[in-house]
């Protein structure tokens, strides 16, 4: 019987080595060391031994399952560590593989100068109205005092719709529909940024294009208010150092008006290439706002004064990037849209 346990024993101890799996180490464990396990069947057995016999026999079954079980413990900690590994390896990852980084994207200039001016006028007060760009005859022009049969209605550069509907030519008329909404109210003091349509399309024309108009009613405003005002802008706009100059002009919807100019922000007023060598670069038109559309506005030209400017911000744009085709703000070309 002794001969029987070491059998088991090195037959048991032969076969665990070629174990790969934990459960099927679990199994032969059972199947030697378990309730109905061979070396378990033996020791069985040991009854039909006699007294001397016994003890011996004992210590030998002892002896082979502490053999075992060490054994197995052994095989466990290599499975276990083996297992470990391929997991390890299976999750790997390489951190020093290069990011894949997504395309950033920024504002385009447009917006971004328009964002800018809106933020100048917003910190002097100003607030910001908008309207439609679909308009009637009436807010475009007759409100404007542009009667029907006016030269500077510019029919055949203005794209109509019906005889009564256009896209806005100016956002004026988001300026005299503030006024109609909100008087007898002082002061009106907003700016109206927009898309405006003009039938024109060459290097310095889109036949869509931005404008920034600003109105202030109240009552004693005056012709200085306007130059405060628009130097303020100008200096923020353009640079601390900027001067403004004003040139008599004429509008239909200002009187008096005035052309203003800034000095010119690449040779400080020297003269250079952008300012053809005058030193002064044109930025915007003005004026104190006509009596007829004040009173379009339902105010009293008797009560109340204004002054309103108008200005386009691709020309702005051009100016302070230095671009010399306007269409390139239009044809979304990512090689010159990357460029601010
Ligand atoms: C220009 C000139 C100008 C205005 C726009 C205006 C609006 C109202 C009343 C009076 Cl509601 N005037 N707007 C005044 C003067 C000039 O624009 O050259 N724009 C690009």
């Amino acid at each position: 019987m002794k001969e029987e346990v070491r059998r088991i024993q090195e037959e048991t101890l032969a076969e665990l080595k070629g174990v790969t799996s934990l459960d099927t180490l679990q199994e032969l464990k059972v199947k030697v060391l378990g309730k109905k396990g061979s070396l378990t069947a033996l020791l069985r057995q040991m009854g039909s031994l006699s007294a001397e016999e016994r003890p011996i026999f004992g210590q030998v079954v002892n002896e082979a399952r502490d053999v075992l079980e060490k054994a197995w413990v052994e095989q466990t900690q290599e499975l276990e560590q083996i297992a470990l590994q391929r997991q390890i390896e299976a999750e790997r990852l390489d951190i020093s593989l290069p990011g894949v980084s997504t395309i950033r994207g920024h504002q385009h200039p447009l917006t971004r100068v328009i964002e800018e001016m809106e933020d100048i006028f917003l910190g002097m007060g100003f607030d910001i109205a908008e309207g439609p760009e679909i308009e009637t005859d009436y807010y475009n022009f007759e409100a404007l005092n542009l009667p029907k049969e006016h030269p500077a209605r510019e029919m055949q550069d203005s794209f109509y719709i019906t005889e009564e509907i256009l896209l806005r030519t100016q956002t004026s008329p988001v300026q005299v529909r503030t006024m109609e909404r909100v008087h007898p109210q002082l002061p009106v003091k907003i700016i109206c940024p927009g898309k405006v349509y003009r039938k024109d399309d060459d290097a310095t024309h889109s036949p869509m294009f931005h404008q920034v108009e600003g109105l202030v009613v109240d009552k004693g405003i005056r012709m200085s208010d306007l130059k405060g005002i628009l130097l303020n802008f100008s200096r923020q706009m353009f640079g601390e150092s900027r001067e403004i100059r004003l040139r008599p002009s004429f509008f239909p919807f200002t009187e008096p008006s005035a052309e203003v100019d800034v000095s010119c922000m690449l040779c400080g007023g020297a003269g250079c290439r952008i300012c053809k060598g005058t030193g002064w670069i044109e930025i915007l038109g003005s004026g104190m706002v006509h009596p007829k559309v004040l009173e379009n506005g339902g105010y009293n030209p008797k009560e109340v004064t204004g002054f309103a400017f108008g200005m386009g911000v691709e020309r702005i744009a051009m100016l302070k990037y230095g671009i010399e085709d306007m269409r390139l703000l239009f044809d979304n070309d990512l090689r010159f849209l990357q460029q601010f």
